[in-house]
């Protein structure tokens, strides 16, 4: 069964942003490390248009290193990729963002107009770190920030220094994922609210896309020599943590969810130019 959720706040928070948006130069478009295809929302494209774009990769800690350099070096874009709790998140940002602005700036000075602070919208699909984000940039807690899908819920603006002013915003996703997969690797990074989707068939997918890289670590945790058993798999989870056995999948989702086994990216650039992209 396919992934969906696109609750009212987020028809609503389209609409806030579409009505603010002339107020911005550009936009910064956060994407999760780990699935920077998935994580990228054609209702945010639309609305973007032309104006300049800083494409943000957060969560880059919790992604496989090779795989995101092989979608940085086939991004056409100006791209970062941060661990936006640990790195040099405003040097980055601001660095990012001028070379995005570069050619108006250009086109500015040839006018005689000096350019001014740059004023960027901060978007992207829920729980990818973009409050987190504007927390950093502003070096205090001036948003919500929690590890679920649709924290935020309205704009709020914030002047980082003289150079930068950023707004932060509301989670996006789109009505309807186009591949079945958009919808399970949006689940398994907790960008969907679990109303949204069959957990069984997500941690399903999830566990036989780990199993290449930590197949001993799913095994020893669960206690479990078949792979494929799903049903005893689940019951094992639940009764390990003394859970009725019907909270077995549940248990096993959240295992992922919160990256126990170690690292992931759940799609390669090779694997989406040949699976999406190619066939388009
Ligand atoms: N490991 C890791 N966690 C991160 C990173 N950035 C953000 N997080 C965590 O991701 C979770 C979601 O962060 P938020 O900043 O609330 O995400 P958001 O995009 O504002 O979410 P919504 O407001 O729901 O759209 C929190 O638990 C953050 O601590 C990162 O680079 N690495
Ligand atoms: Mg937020």
């Amino acid at each position: 069964m396919s992934v969906q959720w696109f609750p009212g706040h987020m028809t609503k928070a389209i609409r806030q942003i579409q009505s603010r948006i002339q107020e911005v130069d550009m936009i910064i478009e956060c994407r999760d490390a780990r699935i920077p295809f998935s994580s990228s929302n054609p209702v945010i494209d639309e609305i973007i248009g032309n104006k300049p774009r800083l494409i943000v990769l957060t969560k880059r800690d919790l992604a496989l290193n090779n795989i995101t350099d092989d979608w940085v070096s086939n991004f056409n874009d100006q791209v970062e990729v941060l661990n936006v709790h640990k790195d040099n998140v405003k040097r980055k940002i601001l660095n990012g963002c001028l070379r995005a602005m570069k050619p108006k700036h250009d086109r500015d000075l040839r006018r005689g107009i000096k350019p001014r602070m740059i004023r960027a919208m901060i978007l992207g699909v829920p729980n990818v770190g973009k409050s987190t984000l504007m927390n950093r940039l502003a070096n205090k807690k001036v948003a919500d920030v929690s590890n679920r899908p649709g924290v935020t819920r309205a704009l709020k603006k914030v002047k980082v220094s003289d150079q930068l002013e950023v707004i932060d915003s509301p989670g996006l996703l789109w009505p309807r994922f186009e591949q079945v997969e958009i919808g399970y690797h949006l689940a398994l990074c907790l960008s969907v609210k679990e109303s949204g989707y069959q957990i069984d068939d997500v941690v399903k997918y999830g566990i036989n896309h780990l199993v290449p890289y930590y197949e001993n670590l799913i095994k020893e945790r669960y206690q479990v020599t078949d792979l494929n058993d799903f049903e005893n798999l689940f019951n094992k989870a639940a009764s390990l943590r003394g859970q009725p056995l019907d909270r077995g999948a549940f248990i096993v989702l959240t295992d992922i969810q919160n990256h126990v086994f170690g690292p992931m990216s759940w799609e390669t650039y090779d694997f989406v130019r040949t699976t999406f992209l190619e066939k388009e």
